[in-house]
């Protein structure tokens, strides 16, 4: 029999892929649901994980993985709020792969989290090509990045179920269009969910926080 040649982007994303049918089993068996949160550096995912845990707060037990390629400042800031937490340094890699956060998720005490939430590195583009057996990825986009994002990421717009549109209390000082942005990321992935919130006066936090909670009441039953 011949041998069969594998290009190596596709070995590789084939093992990527095996690791999150990995991760996805560890998730199901804890009964939690992990959200896998994605954007650009800067447009507010650690902050909105704080607002998060405030107003999930004796409803649902929250749990944080952080990725970054350098640095701990994030896992610190969440650490204050009393929920558990990890950091993960990434170094070189400019997405969470799934093997860190397989070791990651061994230093968590996972039968007491509800909601996982896993801070991906700030970036649109690799990230989005990673599973990690999330049941929901969220994209998020603050009003100062440009309203042409979806346009030219397409891939993380596609893959995500929910849109963070953050930092909306900027709006009136940004040429940034909501409704284009709203049309252009229906017109990617119709089903999405779309968020417009800001954690300084937070306005749509708690509807994003009942989506949340909801989501994981539906999947425990
Ligand atoms: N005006 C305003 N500023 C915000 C909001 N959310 C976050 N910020 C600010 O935006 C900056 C970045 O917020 P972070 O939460 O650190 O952003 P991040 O996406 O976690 O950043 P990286 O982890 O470096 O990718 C900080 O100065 C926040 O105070 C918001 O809703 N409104
Ligand atoms: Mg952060």
């Amino acid at each position: 029999m011949g041998n069969v040649t594998i290009p190596v982007g596709q070995a590789v994303q084939q093992s990527a892929e095996a690791e999150a049918d990995i991760l996805k089993g560890v998730f199901a068996a804890h009964r939690l649901l992990a959200v896998n949160l994605v954007s650009s550096p800067g447009s507010g995912k650690t902050t909105l994980i704080e607002a998060l845990i405030g107003a999930l707060a004796g409803r649902k037990r929250i749990a944080v993985v952080e990725g970054d390629v350098e640095t701990d400042i994030d896992a610190a800031r969440i650490r204050k709020h009393g929920v558990q937490v990890h950091q993960i340094m990434t170094r070189s890699s400019c997405h969470i792969p799934p093997f860190m956060l397989r070791e990651a998720l061994g230093r968590l005490d996972l039968g007491s989290v509800d909601i996982l939430v896993i801070e991906n590195v700030g970036n649109l583009v690799c990230p989005a090509e990673i599973p990690l057996g999330e049941d929901v990825r969220v994209v998020a986009l603050s009003v100062t990045e440009g309203d042409e994002k979806p346009l030219k990421y397409p891939l993380i717009f596609r893959t995500s179920s929910l849109l963070a549109l953050t930092k909306i209390d900027l709006l009136p000082y940004v040429r940034f269009d909501v409704g284009n942005v709203e049309t252009a990321a229906r017109a990617i992935n119709p089903e999405v969910g779309i968020f417009r919130m800001s954690s300084v006066t937070g306005e749509g936090i708690a509807a994003f926080a009942d989506r949340l909670a909801a989501l994981h009441d539906a999947k425990v039953g």
